[in-house]
């Protein structure tokens, strides 16, 4: 059985490749760029561009090995019928979700400023869930289509790493995935609540799953 350097321990893969999938959630221009929903809450938006040249190696591979590549979207409706008034008040800013933005408006799916940024942009054959919360299990069929695939252990990369990729993996390991972290393929507005979510997820054992570098995992799977 192959396995890699991982905390707390070697991460073991499964017997069949197939059933690893790489989990790449909410790399849209609303978290990255100016203008979108991540500016609008007050973030200094630019520092998550690092996560993207790690990412796009990683998904690189995982496409060149034809392994399944799930992407989420963070997004509401235009009628906003899938966000709660509590989602769309929460915050200071002076636009919130639905509202015009630069780049259209905020949040909304379809909007130029909700798609994903063009350098991850997914291709045919590959899983898009549109998820109204931060959580990709929440109101979505993502664990249907990781069942009907047979994927069992799932990589966990994308943005922020404390909100929609820690909900994500606090979902998938309760229903029973072996979850890991890729530390450089995930970001934060916040240093701090990065190296948290790290400690968090590998203490006690690996509580949550595990974490390790798109390296080790690069030079295993190639
Ligand atoms: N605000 C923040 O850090 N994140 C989100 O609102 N959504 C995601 O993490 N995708």
């Amino acid at each position: 059985m192959l396995s890699f350097s991982a905390q707390p321990y070697d991460y073991s893969l499964p017997a069949d490749l197939h059933q690893l999938a790489l989990v790449i959630i909410d790399m849209q221009r609303d978290f990255l760029e100016p203008g979108g929903f991540g500016d609008a809450l007050g973030n200094d938006v630019s520092r998550l561009q690092a996560i993207v040249p790690p990412l796009k190696r990683l998904l690189t591979l995982f496409r060149a090995l034809r392994l399944p590549i799930v992407h989420t979207l963070e997004c509401h409706q235009p009628d906003l019928s899938d966000c709660p008034m509590s989602k769309r008040d929460r915050g200071n800013g002076k636009l919130k979700i639905g509202d015009e933005g630069p780049m259209g408006r905020i949040l909304i799916l379809g909007e130029p400023g909700n798609a994903i940024i063009p350098e991850l942009a997914p291709l045919p054959g590959e899983i898009v869930i549109t998820k109204p919360g931060k959580g990709a299990f929440y109101a979505t069929p993502l664990q249907l289509q990781l069942q009907e695939r047979g994927i069992t252990h799932l990589l966990l990369t994308g943005v922020t790493t404390e909100v929609c990729v820690q909900t994500t993996m606090r979902e998938a390991n309760d229903r029973g995935y072996e979850c890991l972290m890729v530390e450089d393929c995930t970001e934060s507005y916040f240093p701090d609540f990065k190296q948290a979510t790290l400690e968090m997820v590998r203490a006690q054992g690996g509580i949550v799953g595990w974490t390790t570098t798109s390296a080790q995992i690069i030079c295993t799977l190639e």
